[in-house]
């Protein structure tokens, strides 16, 4: 479908077109869409717009991210289909390895992931020989690689389903999340919660570690010791809550 550079809600729906792309081409699973409709319900009460809590949780995390010794950033098929090109320039800029984890696994699709995060730059992906097992989770994501996510102190599990993310803390990660509902497991178990729409955020975070790249790590240790992840939980809440208002109002 043809959708006029002048629609109100291009992005929207060009984003919306990615991921059914990504479905007809077996990249991403049907419930994706499903969790992308939930996550578009909270971006409309962000304005459809990075806000200062998101930005603030951005810069936190790719000073962690950089900080790190084995940083890792998890990648599903929603994540393949909306960011690709983007999530591999992250990559290469914090140093952290890629590796498809997914929670629908099939082989094929965790293969199609790999295909599409190579054809996007990345020299290396993990994820489609599993030799390890994250304690304490259930179910395929606890499958990992001993290289990837199973030996890393930081992850980023950008759209994720709770569950791993508690089991991740659980054995001592440094989880960073990308979510838009601030209210779910996983936004409130990460230690960074970036509520911002993942094809914003994953360019911006990009962009940010080629400048803060050139920081010392002192500097980079304070950008994290000075964040606060249940503040910016709150913040956004209280966006999203006067922005209903707002609305309501206006009506
Ligand atoms: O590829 P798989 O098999 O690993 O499956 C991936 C999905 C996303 C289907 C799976 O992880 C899942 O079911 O996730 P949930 O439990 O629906 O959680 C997804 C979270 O991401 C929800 O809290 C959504 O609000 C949020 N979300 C959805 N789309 C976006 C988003 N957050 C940021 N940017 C988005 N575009």
């Amino acid at each position: 479908m043809r959708i006029p550079r002048t629609h109100p809600r291009y992005q929207s729906l060009m984003t919306r077109e990615r991921l059914v792309k990504g479905v007809k081409g077996g990249l991403t699973a049907l419930e994706g869409l499903m969790a992308h409709g939930r996550g578009e319900a909270f971006d409309y009460l962000i304005g459809e717009r990075t806000q200062p809590f998101a930005q603030w949780a951005m810069k936190a995390s790719v000073a962690r991210l950089l900080l790190a010794e084995r940083p890792v950033i998890s990648v599903n098929g929603n994540v393949a289909a909306l960011c690709p090109m983007d999530i591999v320039k992250l990559a290469k800029a914090t140093g952290a390895a890629l590796e498809a984890n997914i929670f629908y696994r099939t082989e094929t699709r965790v293969r199609r992931i790999v295909g599409a995060l190579r054809r996007a730059g990345a020299r290396k992906v993990l994820g489609a020989r599993p030799d390890a097992r994250i304690k304490g989770l259930n179910g395929p994501r606890a499958r990992c690689a001993k290289d990837g996510i199973f030996g890393a102190d930081v992850v980023m599990v950008p759209l994720e389903d709770g569950d791993r993310t508690q089991a991740l803390v659980a054995n001592g990660k440094f989880v960073i999340t990308i979510d838009l509902n601030p209210l779910s497991r996983t936004a409130r178990a990460a230690q960074i919660t970036i509520v911002d729409n993942i094809v914003r955020a994953v360019p911006e975070m990009a962009r940010l570690a080629v400048e803060l790249k050139r920081s010392t790590r002192p500097k980079l240790e304070a950008i994290v010791r000075s964040y606060d992840n249940k503040k910016v939980l709150e913040e956004s809440l209280k966006f999203m809550s006067a922005r209903l208002a707002q609305l309501a109002k206006s009506h």
